[in-house]
């Protein structure tokens, strides 16, 4: 009995782990990530906290033009970075920095890094419907495309 038990919690632990998975995967991503927002124009705060190594929350809902500034607090011990991106630029500049560890990446609209301690804003606007994705491109912390370790995802619905 005990046995079966043990055998059936294992079996349903599976099925919601690749349910999960599976329902990520299906989504669809959006045709663009959008662009870097006018900090003038922001329609919406939103509050994110980084640790290691995630991202509370790390499931966001935005509506399709508005254009949202995230303010990052890093509650962690760890440096930390959010890239937004499609799943290739994301995988692409994590391979990078897993290359090139000590390298200060440029200066680009779509990441900042946040020291431990410390709060940092991005402000981004969102042109398309559909999901767009999110991560801390830090080697180690970003595991692939799905939801372990430090990644997320905005759902960006239709206006
Ligand atoms: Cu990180």
């Amino acid at each position: 009995m005990k046995k079966i038990l043990i055998a059936s919690a294992l079996t349903l632990g599976l099925i919601s782990t690749s349910a999960l998975t599976q329902d990520y995967d299906n989504k669809e991503r959006a045709a663009s990530v959008g662009s870097p927002g006018d900090p003038a124009n922001v329609s919406r705060t939103i509050e994110i906290t980084m640790v290691e190594n995630r991202f509370k929350p790390s499931e966001i809902k935005v509506k399709q033009g508005e254009t949202v500034k995230f303010v990052l607090q890093n509650a962690g011990k760890k440096k930390h970075e959010i890239m937004i991106g499609t799943p290739e630029e994301i995988d692409q500049h994590g391979k990078m920095m897993k290359k090139f560890p000590g390298k200060e990446h440029p200066d680009e609209p779509n990441m900042i890094s946040v020291n431990p301690g410390k709060t940092g804003e991005l402000v981004w606007h969102f042109t398309e419907a559909g999901v767009v994705d999110f991560a801390c491109p830090l080697p180690g912390h970003f595991k692939g495309m799905n939801f372990k370790g430090m990644k997320g995802i905005i759902e960006v619905e239709t206006k």
